[in-house]
């Protein structure tokens, strides 16, 4: 056993959990300093749980990014809500955003619900700051504090980074002895691949309408690193239906170009390299109830 009591180093997880939309995964790039979680304007982008890696002084602390909580219906809703919650039971420190603008929705207060049974430390996060007026912050925070208890309060603004530093100097403070789990330099455990897949998944989610982002993901097959390199990256949009494939690639292909040229030009700077991007267009009926495709999403299957 090592003993951890002298140790200089501290290091834990702070779960991050809210209603879709909250700003977590905003948050955590913004700590973080990298985007290592997508971000659209559109609920349920993130499914599985992205951990964001921060340093601060001797102290690391691994903010593990979760899927919005909302009443599921769907198969891959199930598993997005459960991986959330699992999420913040695993973590040494839950921390709730609420999106301050929005308030106490029905959606809200069940979180807060389901946040009295989790017995660690547990921080508000009131985030958009920048969109209310100051003095009735005070008057959600109180009214929050009263469905569940928490231990602190923190009103920021995720976009523009206002008070998220007092945020990352709280949570470091507070997580355990012990030595860091992840290298200096890493700042996502998330693989390349995934990451790559990713971040054509928020090109497609920025770019399609209605139920389309719900009904497609993104795989990367094929990831070559070239002599000269560039890197050629190859990658699957599956989608359910025939038609969607349609309205994914558009009207002489205008769509899947414009996703392609979007995507290649983030993965270019993430590798800093010179990409070359292929996608292609798939239909899987049932992606959404095949365990593979869970799996590659780093989700539990739920039956
Ligand atoms: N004005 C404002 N918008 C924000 C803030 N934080 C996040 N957003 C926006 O809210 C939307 C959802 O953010 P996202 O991080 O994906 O939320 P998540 O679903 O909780 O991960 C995006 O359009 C963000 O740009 C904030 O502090 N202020
Ligand atoms: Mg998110």
């Amino acid at each position: 056993m090592i003993d951890t009591q002298d140790m200089k180093t501290k290091c834990g997880f702070v779960a991050l959990i809210g209603a879709p939309n909250a700003g977590k995964s905003t948050l955590v790039n913004k700590i973080v300093g990298t985007k290592v979680s997508i971000v659209t304007h559109k609920v349920q982008t993130t499914r599985s749980l992205i951990r964001g890696i921060a340093l601060k002084g001797d102290d690391q602390v691994i903010f593990v990014d979760t899927p919005g909580i909302f009443a599921p219906k769907r198969r891959l809703d199930r598993a997005m809500v459960n991986t959330a919650w699992g999420g913040a039971k695993d973590a040494d420190l839950v921390a709730v955003l609420v999106d301050a603008r929005k308030g106490v929705t029905e959606q809200v207060e069940r979180i807060l619900e389901g946040v009295n049974d989790i017995k660690m430390p547990k921080v508000l996060i009131l985030n958009k700051i920048d969109l209310v007026k100051r003095d009735s912050l005070l008057a959600l925070a109180a009214k929050v504090n009263e469905i569940a208890g928490f231990d602190q309060t923190f009103m920021v603004s995720a976009l523009n980074g206002d008070h998220t530093d007092d945020i990352l100097d709280y949570f470091s403070d507070q997580m355990p002895k012990g030595p860091w789990l992840y290298p200096e330099d890493m700042i996502s455990d998330l693989p390349m691949r995934q990451l790559a897949a990713e971040i054509t998944r928020e090109k497609v989610f920025l770019r399609l309408h209605e139920e389309l982002p719900y009904a497609s993901t993104v795989e990367t097959e094929k990831w070559e690193q070239k002599p000269d390199g560039s890197v050629r990256i190859e990658q699957v949009i599956y989608v359910e239906r025939d038609s969607q494939k349609m309205i994914v690639l558009g009207k002489n292909g205008r769509s899947i170009k414009a996703i392609s040229m979007a995507a290649r030009e983030e993965l270019s700077e993430l590798v800093e390299a010179k990409v070359h991007l292929f996608l292609f267009v798939k239909v899987r009926e049932r992606w959404v109830d095949d365990p593979e495709r869970y799996r590659e999403m780093g989700l539990e299957f739920p039956i």
